[in-house]
């Protein structure tokens, strides 16, 4: 989502070198960068995917306990977890996709506290333990759709938002649902130096509308592959929201705040015509840099086997969400 970055067949060089064995790397820098004519970007993505696999991963997490209700196991071919668990966004960390698994190790997860405050009867606030232990946990088979155009499926654990919040009691003033990541430029660079974050301002934000944050679909997320979040996916909470673009899915989230207003949003505020407040993956609204009617999902394969499929509408839980948007104008409202 590097705002400067044009989505072409770079990006595809981009991901598919991700993917590949160092050999195969080695191989390429050695013959590739001249005669395959790869360009200076794809270079430069090379050698920062080195960069980061010099640093140690952070440890994956402790298995949880949690259950797999029938209704959320899609039957869906699953992105790997290594590529889940290395291949991410959480520009605080860095801008590279292999820069948050190499470099999240340094976010202090534990202690946590998460408060749920504003338009509610009863504020609380939520330690660590308290986030898996406070409502029963399951697992969840979603897709998930990067407004980048790339996606994966994802056995994602956690509870839904509606249960949290009605632990606080929202009051009926509150229309819209404010979401904080955590603030600690110590162990986060990029909240501290432009170049690494990518010159959002930060702590990230994000918003959803009040009937969207209670949708039964909507996952308060605190695992995934059966083990609490590694930091690189937003440990040790972070939001889901299924059929919106991926950055929507605030990481790390320190505050909950029901709202009268409706709440900024960090991409939005960036790019205000490349990032709307609902960004409901819709295959008919191109972001105005690239289409958004294909994706390529990132399964199994290699650099031969990268998979474009046709990007669906509200990304698949048009049956259960489209209701939400009646009457909008999803073209505006983007
Ligand atoms: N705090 C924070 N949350 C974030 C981001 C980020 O940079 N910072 N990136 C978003 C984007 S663009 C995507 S696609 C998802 C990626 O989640 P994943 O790395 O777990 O797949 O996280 C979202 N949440
Ligand atoms: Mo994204």
């Amino acid at each position: 989502m590097k705002m400067k970055k044009h989505l072409s067949e770079n990006d595809v060089t981009h991901e598919s070198v991700f993917f590949m064995q160092r050999r195969q790397v080695l191989k390429m820098l050695g013959i590739g960068v001249a005669t395959a004519g790869l360009q200076a970007k794809a270079q430069a993505d090379v050698l920062s995917w080195f960069k980061g696999n010099d640093r140690p991963a952070a440890p994956s997490g402790k298995p949880l306990t949690f259950t797999r209700p029938e209704a959320w196991q899609a039957k869906l071919t699953l992105t790997p977890e290594d590529k889940v668990t290395g291949y991410n966004n959480f520009y605080e960390f860095g801008l590279d996709k292999a820069d948050p698994a190499a470099n999240a190790g340094t976010l202090i997860t534990d202690p946590w506290t998460l408060t749920i405050s504003g338009e509610v009867a009863k504020k609380i606030t939520l330690d660590h333990d308290d986030l898996y232990k406070k409502l029963p946990l399951e697992e969840r088979i979603y897709r998930m759709r990067c407004v980048e155009a790339w996606s994966m499926v994802v056995p994602w654990i956690g509870f839904p938002l509606a249960k949290l919040l009605a632990l606080a009691e929202p009051t009926s003033n509150a229309k819209y649902v404010a979401f904080t990541t955590r603030y600690a430029p110590d162990q986060m660079p990029g909240q501290k130096d432009r170049f690494i974050g990518g010159g959002l301002a930060y702590p990230y934000v994000e918003g959803l509308r009040i009937d969207e944050a209670m949708h039964p679909l909507t996952l308060m997320t605190t695992g995934v592959y059966g083990k609490a979040l590694p930091p690189q996916n937003g440990a040790p909470v972070r939001l889901i929201v299924p059929w919106k673009y991926g950055f929507k899915g605030i990481k790390s989230i320190v505050s909950i705040r029901l709202t009268r207003e409706r709440p900024p949003c960090t991409w939005n505020l960036a790019a205000p015509d490349e990032y709307g407040f609902y960004a409901n993956v819709n295959p008919h609204v191109d972001h105005p840099r690239w289409s958004q009617a294909t994706e390529r999902f990132i399964g199994s394969g290699g650099i031969l086997d990268v998979k474009r499929q046709p990007t669906l509408l509200f990304n698949g839980y048009a049956d259960q969400v489209a209701s939400l948007y009646r009457g909008l104008n999803l073209r505006e409202n983007f």
